[in-house]
């Protein structure tokens, strides 16, 4: 006992005299920084000791008992993955050639003239953050014209971050109307008509982050044609891809729309929300180009991004997805997933608006069915959302976009009721 008490009166004394002895901290100028607005609603949830309590923040799938998922389709391509004993050698700089080459095609259609062509430099990134960060440092470097990305109002909270990481400013056009929680298509198209000349402009490929509205395929063609007679060019973000309608082709039609209009897209995709690989970081980023030459130009300036970044990309994610995507038995599996995940989303978002209006909102929620994808732009204020997570522990991001992903049939009726009770 005595020794125990002697032995730690001389650590004490040492880390006394280990601190004096200390040059002054490097640090001591650092700023505390904010939380982030969509990760940092996370943080706060898991202090949350209330049993009630919803995470509708981020933007991560959790089926019905509200547990995260792992695709069936996923386990099984992992035990054939597992079963070979590949090794662990480095990918090369720009990742596999045969994920890159099912990526592509994924986005752009098995028979694509562009990917028949060669047209596309596609490469593997840090899933979609980290695509979209090497495609705005290629854009960067290499972009000639007038170097703004224009972002849709709102958008996805970490694209400005990203673009202006990457040192390129940002724009807007507008997107969304709060009046009727639908698109603002007249606005949309008089913002980018008047986009100077040779700009980039971004665009969600479906399942807009964070409104859930998306134009009709009518009007993406009147967006081309305009786009077009602009010059911009268009980098499509592309994270959603199953999650709009359940079925990976129809949620590609702006996509492929535009390569049929003669645009040479940017495209940034992510394979966490669609196979569930959220933390293997598993992505592909794409420039189509003019012909193979050119490709193999713009290849090697993307490399040479890419070297001193992160030196090449994570092996596991990517052999996953090419496993999926090349395998005839598992790819229509993983069609069925992703369908299944999409549903059961369609499904929360009509329980919520039944409990809703069961409750007695005599507000309109038509939007609530009507957005599409993982999230529904609610219309809460910031003060409503602030007072449903003091009152309901229900948290939120606060520009009122909940993740219907996370809700299950155990707690929607507890959701409507807190809405209503916070919106009345
Ligand atoms: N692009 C859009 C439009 C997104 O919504 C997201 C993810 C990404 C790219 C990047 O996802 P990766 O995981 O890097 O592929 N947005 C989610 C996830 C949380 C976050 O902000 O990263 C969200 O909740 O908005």
């Amino acid at each position: 006992m005595l020794n125990t008490a002697r032995n730690s009166l001389q650590r004490n004394a040492a880390n006394i005299s280990a601190a004096a002895s200390r040059n002054s901290s490097f640090w001591s100028g650092v700023e505390m920084g904010p939380p982030d607005a969509i990760l940092g609603v996370t943080e706060a949830f898991k202090k949350d000791t209330n049993p009630k309590k919803m995470n509708l923040g981020v933007g991560a799938y959790r089926d019905d008992n509200g547990q995260p998922f792992v695709l069936p389709s996923v386990r099984k391509a992992e035990k054939l993955i597992m079963d070979r004993a590949l090794n662990k050698e480095y990918a090369p700089i720009g990742g596999e050639g045969d994920f890159c080459k099912e990526s592509a095609k994924l986005a752009f259609g098995n028979d694509s003239s562009v990917v028949k062509d060669g047209r596309n430099v596609t490469i593997q990134g840090i899933s979609g953050t980290g695509s979209l960060r090497v495609g705005t440092a290629f854009l960067s470097k290499w972009f000639p014209g007038n170097k703004v990305v224009y972002l849709p109002k709102p958008s996805w909270g970490n694209h400005t971050p990203i673009v202006k990481h990457s040192g390129i400013d940002v724009g807007a056009y507008r997107y969304y109307d709060a009046a009727t929680c639908g698109l603002d298509f007249a606005g949309a198209m008089e913002d980018i008509g008047k986009i100077p000349e040779g700009s980039i402009i971004m665009l969600h490929a479906c399942a807009h982050n964070p409104t859930g509205v998306d134009p009709t395929p009518e009007q993406w063609k009147e967006m081309s044609a305009v786009i077009k007679a602009r010059k911009l060019l268009p980098f499509f973000d592309m994270a959603y891809q199953g999650f709009a309608s359940g079925d990976v082709d129809k949620d590609a039609f702006a996509v492929r729309q535009f390569l049929d209009d003669g645009h040479n897209i940017l495209l940034s995709q992510s394979y966490s929300k669609n196979m569930g690989l959220y933390g293997e970081r598993t992505g592909a980023f794409t420039v189509v180009c003019a012909d193979k030459e050119e490709a193999a130009r713009v290849e090697s300036q993307i490399k040479i991004i890419v070297r001193p970044l992160y030196s090449n990309p994570p092996r596991h994610g990517a052999r996953i997805v090419t496993e999926i995507l090349s395998n005839p038995e598992i790819r229509p599996e993983w069609l069925v997933d992703v369908k299944t995940m999409a549903d059961r989303i369609i499904t929360m978002r009509t329980k919520l608006q039944d409990g809703l209006a069961r409750e007695g909102s005599v507000r309109n929620w038509q939007h609530i069915t009507d957005q599409i994808g993982m999230f529904c732009f609610t219309g809460m204020t910031p003060e409503q959302v602030a007072k449903i997570t003091k009152d309901f522990s229900i948290y939120l991001t606060k520009d009122g976009r909940i993740s219907v992903a996370g809700i299950s049939s155990s707690n929607v009726d507890y959701l409507a009721h807190a809405m209503h009770a916070v919106t009345k």
